[in-house]
């Protein structure tokens, strides 16, 4: 049986009774799937799942997106890996929605832990509908209607993804199948129909409507905002742990202070629909 712990007042919880290694079954994917609108993240201990098995829940919740740069576990495709030791991860420091650069940006994703250091590494999301919840009527007022524009570039700068003569042409590929694209600053959540905040520092480069100047300013108080503690939880990892998010309402942030330890995750990542 299927339970629920919450972790945070605005976001998180973790879940029991639960074995992923196993099928699961229609109800328990339903109750999975009205808590992860309701959570937010949800985290699951002790999951020694196969990126095969990843994939296969994953695409259980709809098709999946195969990342333009990020290496690939062999034969799956699906399931990207993003290992410390292989790739320069220093972007996933910084409050961010994955995959924002395209027209449909994931409804969620799937990220298990394959190897931990000992201490640090942590990961923490934050609430896009605590985020909202927490600005002034006023300044609700002026968000609402203005859109923005996200850009892949921003956050894989050829100097770092595209610089080598393997990299170079997989870079140029990415940048021309994935040119910015213009996302509401507040979108509607489909399911729940709540307001959340949909800027992000990795790809979010400018409010369309107002001056650069005023964009900026607003887009840098907006990113400080997100990360109040207020409005996040933070995950301390062991191996074989699951975190599955719902990437439309909210943010995260991958702690980089565990030095030249070896860290490894895997992530299946679930197309969604064109925000409104
Ligand atoms: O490594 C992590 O904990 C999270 C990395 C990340 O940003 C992601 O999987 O989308
Ligand atoms: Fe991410």
């Amino acid at each position: 049986m299927l339970s629920f712990k919450r972790l945070t007042p605005a976001i998180g919880a973790e879940v029991l009774g639960i074995d992923f290694t196993q099928p699961i079954a229609w109800q328990e994917q339903q109750q999975l799937q009205e808590a992860l609108v309701t959570y937010q993240v949800l985290f699951v201990r002790n999951q020694p799942i196969t990126a095969e098995q990843q994939r296969d829940f994953a695409r259980s919740f709809g098709d999946l997106h195969l990342h333009p740069i990020y290496p690939k576990v062999p034969n799956v495709p699906e399931v990207l890996v993003l290992d410390n030791y292989q790739t320069d991860l220093t972007d996933n420091a910084i409050w961010h929605t994955d995959v924002t650069f395209i027209q449909t940006p994931p409804a969620a994703c799937i990220l298990s832990a394959k190897q931990v250091p000992e201490y640090g590494g942590d990961t923490l999301w934050s609430s896009g509908f605590a985020a909202w919840q927490g600005l002034s009527p006023q300044l609700r007022k002026l968000l609402e209607g203005l859109t923005a524009t996200h850009d892949f570039v921003q956050s894989f700068p050829k100097e770092r993804f595209g610089n080598t003569p393997e990299t170079a042409e997989q870079w140029e590929k990415a940048r021309l199948t994935n040119p910015p694209v213009i996302h509401p600053v507040i979108r509607t959540h489909p399911v729940t129909g709540l307001k959340a905040l949909f800027v992000n520092e990795s790809f979010t480069t400018v409010i369309n409507e107002l001056p650069k100047p005023e964009s900026d300013a607003i887009l840098a108080f907006l990113f400080k905002h997100i990360a109040r503690p207020e409005y996040t939880v933070r995950w301390h990892w062991q191996v074989n742990d699951i975190a599955f998010w719902d990437n439309r309402s909210t943010q995260h942030y991958a702690t980089n202070d565990y030095g030249k330890a070896h860290r490894i995750m895997q992530r299946a990542t679930i197309l969604g629909d064109k925000p409104y």
